[in-house]
C-alpha cells in the first residue's frame, strides 16, 4: 500500500510531489510490466488488456482539481479537493459550463462522488467524514463517517463501494454506511495497490490506479481483475506542459453506454471506446 503525503495530493505541481508521482508512477508501472512478464506462457493470463479510441472531447474547468465524477439526469457532477479549493460541481457536458457549485469547508479535502437513491455522497481525504447532498439544491441531509482514508466511491444497486489508496476496495451499506464486506484488489502477480477514483460499469469496477493513466477493471464478487485499460495519449504533451496533472475521473452514461474520462486540472474531458488488444 503506497503511502501518500499531503504534499502529493494538495499540492500537485511542486518538485517534490513530481518526484513522488514519478516514484509511483515507476512503481506501478512496474506492476504491469510483471503483469505481462510473470505470465506462465503455457497458462496465459485471463486478464485483458484494452486501449482506447476517443469518440468526443469537451471543454473541462483546467482549475478543478478533480477528485471524482460521476454522470446522473442528464449532467456531470464532479467532486473536486485541495484545501481551500474543494467543491461539488454541477456541469453541462457540452459546454463544460458550471451550472451550480457548493464550496468546501476549508477544513476537508473532498474526494470521490457517488449518486446513490436520488442522493449525492462525497468522500473527504482524511477527516473520515461524507456527506450526502439533496442532488438537486446540494443541501447537505446528513454526514456520516467510515474507517481509513476517502479516495473513490461508487455504487452498484446494494452497496456504496469505496477506496482509499491500498489495494481494498470497503463495500458499505447505503443506509446505515457500516462496512459489510471487503476485496483485496489482485492481478496476476499480488496486490494492485493505489485505487482510487472508481466507476460501476456492467458489472465491473472501474478503477483509476493513482498516479498513472492505467484504470484497473475489477470483478467486485473476487477482487480478481479482468482487465487493464491503458489511457496513456489521451492528453497532449502541451495539455501536460500546461500543468494537467494525473488522470482521475471516470462517470458512466448507463442510459447511452457512454464512459467519459478526465484529470486534475485537465482542460479537456473525454467520451472513448475502449479498444481491446490482441494477447
Ligand atoms: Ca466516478
Amino acid at each position: 500500500m503506497p503511502v501518500i503525503d499531503d504534499v502529493s495530493k494538495s499540492k500537485p505541481l511542486t518538485m517534490e510531489s513530481a518526484f513522488y508521482k514519478i516514484i509511483m508512477l515507476f512503481s506501478v508501472s512496474a506492476v504491469l510490466l510483471l503483469n505481462l512478464s510473470c505470465s506462465d506462457k503455457d497458462k496465459p493470463s485471463d486478464i485483458d488488456y484494452y486501449t482506447f479510441e476517443v469518440i468526443n472531447s469537451y471543454p473541462h474547468d483546467k482549475e478543478a482539481f478533480t477528485q471524482g465524477l460521476i454522470f446522473g439526469n442528464g449532467f456531470l457532477y464532479e467532486s473536486t479537493g485541495g484545501y481551500g479549493r474543494s467543491s461539488l460541481r454541477k456541469t453541462e457536458l457540452q459546454t463544460g459550463n458550471r451550472l451550480q457549485i457548493r464550496e468546501i469547508s476549508d477544513d476537508f479535502f473532498a474526494e470521490g462522488l457517488t449518486l446513490y437513491g436520488g442522493r449525492l455522497i462525497q468522500l473527504t481525504w482524511r477527516r473520515k467524514t461524507g456527506f450526502v447532498y439533496d442532488v438537486n439544491s446540494f443541501e447537505i441531509l446528513q454526514t456520516f463517517n467510515y474507517q481509513n482514508e476517502g479516495w473513490g466511491i461508487t455504487c452498484d444497486s446494494e452497496h456504496l463501494i469505496i477506496s482509499d489508496g491500498s489495494s481494498r476496495l470497503r463495500f458499505l451499506n447505503p443506509r446505515t454506511f457500516e462496512q459489510e464486506s471487503s476485496i483485496q484488489v489482485l492481478d496476476d502477480v499480488g496486490p494492485v495497490p493505489g485505487l482510487n477514483e472508481l466507476e460501476y460499469i456492467n458489472g465491473r469496477i472501474y478503477a483509476n490506479v493513482y498516479p498513472s493513466d492505467l484504470i484497473a477493471q475489477i470483478n467486485p464478487e473476487t477482487g480478481r481483475m479482468t482487465a487493464w485499460i491503458d489511457l496513456t495519449g489521451l492528453l497532449t504533451p502541451d495539455d501536460i506542459r500546461d500543468g494537467a496533472d494525473v488522470l482521475n475521473g471516470i462517470a458512466y452514461d448507463k442510459k447511452n453506454g457512454r464512459i467519459f474520462v478526465t484529470g486534475k486540472l485537465w482542460p479537456k474531458l473525454f467520451e472513448i471506446k475502449l479498444v481491446k488488444q490482441n494477447k
